[in-house]
C-alpha cells in the first residue's frame, strides 16, 4: 500500500500534537501547520527519529485566508494530496458574559475555530475532491452540543463546526469524502492557559479533583475513525471524561 499523508493544523500543542504521535506510529507521513514552528521542529525531529515517517512543516496562521492559499498551492504536488485532514487549529478566549464580552476574543475565536477551519478546508477539499477519496476530521467540542453559562462565543464557534461538519459531509458525498466530527469534553491541554490568557492557576482549577482526558484519548479516537474501512464514515464522536456528564455537571473529588 502507498503511504498515506495527513495534515493537522495546531500540531505544536494538545490535541494536534497528540494525532501527529498516533498517525506517524501508524506510518502516515504529516504535514503539521501551527503559529509556533519551534514547537512543530522539535516534535518533527522526534516522529522523524522514532517512527522514520516524512514532515513538512508549515508555520501557518489559519486566520490569514491569503496565507492559507498561498502556502497550500505552493507545497511540492506530493504534499497536496492529503488523506486525512484534521482541522484542529482552535481556542478560546475569556469566559465572560456576553454584555461584557471583549470583542478582540471574539474575533480570535471566530477567525480561528471558524473561519479559519473553513480557509483550510476550500483548499485542500478540492483536491480531495478531484481524487475522489479523503478523509476530513473537524474537531468540535462538547461546547458545540451544549451552551454554557459566559461560553457564549465559543459555544457559537463550535455549534458552527458542527453544522459545517453536516454540511460538508453532504457537499462532499458524491465525491467519496468521509467527514467526521470529534467532540472532546474536558481535556487537559494548553486550552485553558490560553482560554484565561496565560494565568496558569485559573487554568489547573479546571482539572482541580477530577481526572480529565488527555490529548491522546482524543488522538486515538482520531485513529479509530480514519482507520474503518472505505464503506465506514464515523459522523460524530463525543468523547467526555467519566468524570463529566454534561459541560458543566462534573463530579470532583475531596
Ligand atoms: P492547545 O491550546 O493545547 O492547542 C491549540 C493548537 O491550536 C495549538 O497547536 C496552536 O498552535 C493552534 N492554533 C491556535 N490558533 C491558531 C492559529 N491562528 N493558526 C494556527 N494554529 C493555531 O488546545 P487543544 O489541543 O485543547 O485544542 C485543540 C482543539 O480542540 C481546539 O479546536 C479546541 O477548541 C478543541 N477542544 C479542546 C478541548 C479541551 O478541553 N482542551 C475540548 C473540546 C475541544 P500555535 O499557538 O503554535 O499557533
Ligand atoms: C472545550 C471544552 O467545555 O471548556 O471545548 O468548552 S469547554
Amino acid at each position: 500500500m502507498s503511504k498515506k499523508t495527513a495534515f493537522i493544523t495546531g500540531a505544536s500543542a494538545g490535541i494536534g500534537e497528540a494525532c501527529a504521535s498516533v498517525l506517524a506510529r501508524e506510518g502516515y507521513d504529516l504535514l503539521l501547520a501551527a503559529r509556533r514552528i519551534d514547537r512543530l521542529t522539535e516534535l518533527s525531529d522526534r516522529l522523524i527519529a522514532t517512527y522514520g515517517i516524512k514532515t513538512h512543516l508549515l508555520a501557518l496562521d489559519v486566520r490569514n485566508a491569503d496565507e492559507v492559499f498561498s502556502t497550500f498551492s505552493n507545497l511540492p504536488s506530493e504534499w497536496q494530496q492529503v488523506d486525512v485532514l484534521i482541522n484542529n487549529a482552535g481556542l478560546s478566549q475569556g469566559l465572560d458574559p456576553i454584555q461584557e464580552g471583549d470583542i478582540g476574543d471574539w474575533d480570535r475565536m471566530i477567525d480561528t475555530n471558524l473561519k479559519g477551519l473553513l480557509y483550510v478546508t476550500r483548499a485542500v477539499a478540492p483536491i480531495m475532491a478531484a481524487r475522489n477519496e479523503g478523509h476530513i476530521i473537524n474537531i468540535g467540542s462538547i461546547a458545540g452540543k451544549e451552551v454554557y453559562p459566559n461560553g457564549n462565543v465559543y459555544c457559537a464557534t463550535k455549534y458552527a463546526v458542527d453544522a459545517l461538519t453536516k454540511g460538508m459531509r453532504i457537499d462532499l458525498l458524491n465525491k467519496h469524502v468521509k467527514v467526521t466530527a470529534i467532540h472532546p469534553g474536558m481535556v487537559e491541554t494548553e486550552f485553558s492557559v490560553v482560554r484565561f490568557k496565560g494565568d496558569e492557576e485559573r487554568a489547573a482549577a479546571v482539572y482541580q479533583n477530577l481526572e480529565p482526558l488527555v490529548a491522546n484519548d482524543i488522538a486515538e479516537a482520531v485513529w479509530f475513525a480514519v482507520s474503518r474501512p472505505r464503506h465506514v464514515n464515523i459522523n460524530d464522536l463525543v468523547i467526555m471524561p467519566t468524570a463529566q456528564a454534561t459541560a458543566t455537571l462534573t463530579v470532583r473529588e475531596n
